[in-house]
């Protein structure tokens, strides 16, 4: 069984998408492991988008994902990384598949409503950074023989 790392970003917050976002996860069939809403420091963006410093679109990520409230989530099931990533869709909502959340609700990719864990290392950075252990609550559900084989 996988996790990984999602956030919706301000934007998703701002226009009352959170709920809609969350929902395709969940129908999906991946379980809600953690969730919480931060509002992220400057310092805190940094250290989750280190892999971008330098390229002409950090310092307005950085705005962006700072711009306000955050909803931030581990999501956990059969090949979560790459099925987390399906559901959201391109990082650029023109070349997303339509079906996918950044097709279906976003035009820009500064204005991508999500962000996903791109690999088991980056998942692993992702959850220790944005969450505390006690924070994953392990858990069954009664449906999970009926999601997971
Ligand atoms: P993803 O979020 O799909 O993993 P990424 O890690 O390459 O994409 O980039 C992180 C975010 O930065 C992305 O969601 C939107 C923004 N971004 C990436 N490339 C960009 C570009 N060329 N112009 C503007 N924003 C960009
Ligand atoms: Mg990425």
């Amino acid at each position: 069984m996988e996790r990984t790392f999602v956030m919706l970003k301000p934007d998703a917050v701002q226009r009352g998408l959170v709920g809609e976002i969350i929902n395709r996860f969940e129908r999906r069939g991946l379980k809600i492991v953690a969730l919480k809403m931060v509002h992220v420091s400057t310092e805190f963006a940094h250290r989750h988008y280190a892999v971008h410093v330098g390229k002409p679109f950090f310092e307005g990520l950085i705005k962006y994902i700072t711009g306000g409230p955050v909803v931030a989530l581990v999501l956990e099931g059969t090949n979560a990384i790459e099925v987390a990533r399906a559901t959201m869709g391109a990082t650029n909502p023109a070349k997303a598949a339509p079906g996918t959340i950044r097709a279906d609700f976003s035009l820009e990719m500064g204005r991508n409503l999500v962000h996903g864990s791109d690999g088991p290392e980056t998942a692993a950075a992702e959850i220790g950074l944005w969450f505390k252990p006690e924070e994953l609550i392990d858990y069954g559900r009664a449906v999970d023989g009926w999601i997971f084989e």
